[in-house]
């Protein structure tokens, strides 16, 4: 990083927090692309829009205590951080899983503000979660412990406040026992949830608009270089929400997708994807994706991780953060991939980022590329808002173009600062300045 101001914004912020070694990733990507916009806008250093950007402008975190099957109390830590309401009600999903820190909330709840502002559409930027891990645990120690987490969660979301939904470790299932109890303790039928079931206010496609709004993405980033989904391999790592649906729509879109995975290996179908199989393991048993391989002659499971050792055309990482390294990066080059395109936040290190762009990948980063999911939450609250359900059609409609919308944002922002075909850049610098325009009008009051 050259530029004075930005080091000295991201010297501060390593000084204040030194071990969130994921919110100073985020971070560090973030400043580092924005240097040409900084150079171009004193005004921003003036206002002190990036040292404000950097810090939550609230962060919660409490005690969820619930008990097990056996009749043990168990303690979880809580946590939501509203991290940017400049242009809307706090947006973001919760997770839960063993690996939640705060550090980890930040760095989402700190993307969530780009990516929100991408959309364009008037939702600020939130995250939270818990260090709950889900695996195991029956039906009602789930609804317990969400029953807790909202017991608390309640006092600080609401429709104009903060608006949550699911991410990793949270779907259908969580958002209703969550609703449920925000219902019970507010007297209150609001749109305070997003990803809610279709019996209670949720909207159709909302389930499958991240891995949709993926390929979407995708196509754009395809139909700039000449080229379609077509006859292409597809590699997808993760089996859950975003997975299964980004595979749906390359599939549909004329792609062949020849893996899933999950933590503990995956799967290479060489014939492509049996997605009723795989629905069946992943939404209705809940199992591993290891079955996949029992059910479908001609696949293998192979146990650890590796999947990017497959031999792709595009490849979809679909999982957690930080999944590709620079090993993996080398990988997917040698056999010959061009496009990668991020369904999860930050799955790609830095060093596999850079490596990547620097041999002619074209990378569509996760704020631009995952971006669909919470577009799609944001027409489900204007469906609440409006008491009326649109048809699957209407939403699909409104999403694609979104993509579209947020491909172009990104590719002219690339452009005006001078690096053709950087998203990273480009999505970035779209974000955070539709941000600071609107922190620039409120003044300096947070
Ligand atoms: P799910 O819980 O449905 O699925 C998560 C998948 O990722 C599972 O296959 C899981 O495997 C795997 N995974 C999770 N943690 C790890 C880990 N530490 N190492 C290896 N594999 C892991 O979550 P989603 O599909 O909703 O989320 C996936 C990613 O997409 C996340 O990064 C999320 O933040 C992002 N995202 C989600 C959106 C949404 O609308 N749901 C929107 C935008 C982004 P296992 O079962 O073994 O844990
Ligand atoms: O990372 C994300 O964008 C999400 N998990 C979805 C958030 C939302 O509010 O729908």
């Amino acid at each position: 990083m050259n530029n004075a101001y930005l080091n000295r914004v991201f010297e501060k912020v390593k000084q204040r927090d030194p071990n969130e070694k994921e919110f100073l990733q985020a971070v560090q990507e973030v400043l580092e692309s924005i240097e040409p916009v900084i150079e171009k806008r004193p005004d921003l250093e003036k206002s002190g829009i990036i040292e404000r950007m950097v810090e939550p402008e609230r962060m919660i975190t409490f005690r969820v205590s619930w008990v097990d099957d056996q009749g043990n109390v168990q303690v979880n830590r809580g946590y939501r951080v509203q991290f940017n309401s400049a242009i809307g009600p706090y947006k973001g999903g919760l997770r839960l899983h063993p690996s939640v820190t705060l550090s980890v909330i930040k760095f989402l709840g700190f993307e969530q503000c780009f990516k929100n502002a991408l959309t364009g559409l008037p939702i600020g930027g939130g995250k939270g979660g818990s260090d709950f891990d889900p695996k195991g645990k029956s039906n009602n120690e789930i609804m317990r412990f969400c029953q807790s987490f909202m017991t608390e969660l309640q006092r600080h979301i609401g429709q104009f406040t903060d608006v949550p939904a699911g991410d990793i470790g949270v779907g259908a299932r969580e958002i209703g026992f969550m609703y449920g109890q925000y219902k019970r303790l507010q007297n209150e039928f609001t749109g305070i949830l997003t990803g809610k079931g279709l019996s209670y206010g949720g909207s159709l496609a909302r389930t499958e608009a991240t891995g949709y709004g993926l390929c979407y993405f995708v196509d754009e980033m395809l139909k700039h270089k000449g080229e379609s989904f077509k006859g292409k391999t597809v590699v997808v790592s993760g089996s859950g929400n975003v997975a299964i649906y980004a595979t749906e729509k390359a599939t549909q879109l004329g792609a062949k997708v020849v893996t899933l995975s999950d933590s503990n290996g995956y799967i290479y179908d060489p014939n492509g994807i049996n997605l009723e199989v795989a629905k069946d393991i992943k939404e209705i048993k809940r199992g591993r994706i290891k079955e996949y391989a029992d059910r479908v002659p001609g696949s293998v499971y192979t146990e650890g991780r590796g999947v990017w050792s497959v031999k792709c055309d595009i490849a979809l990482p679909c999982a957690t953060q930080n999944e590709l390294n620079e090993d993996d990066a080398k990988a997917l080059i040698a056999n010959g991939c061009k496009y990668v395109a991020e369904g999860a936040n930050m799955p790609s290190t830095p060093e596999a980022v850079d490596l990547l762009k620097s041999m002619g990948v074209f990378f569509g980063p996760g704020k631009a590329a995952n971006a669909g999911g919470v577009a799609t939450s944001a027409l489900e609250m204007c469906q609440n808002s409006m008491r009326l359900a649109w048809s699957f059609e209407e939403v699909d409609a409104k999403l694609k173009g979104i993509m579209q919308n947020i491909f172009k944002s990104a590719i002219e922002a690339a452009d005006q600062y001078g690096s053709a075909d950087d998203l990273v850049l480009g999505a970035n610098a779209a974000g955070m300045l539709r941000i600071a325009e609107a922190m620039l009008c409120q003044g300096v009051a947070y």
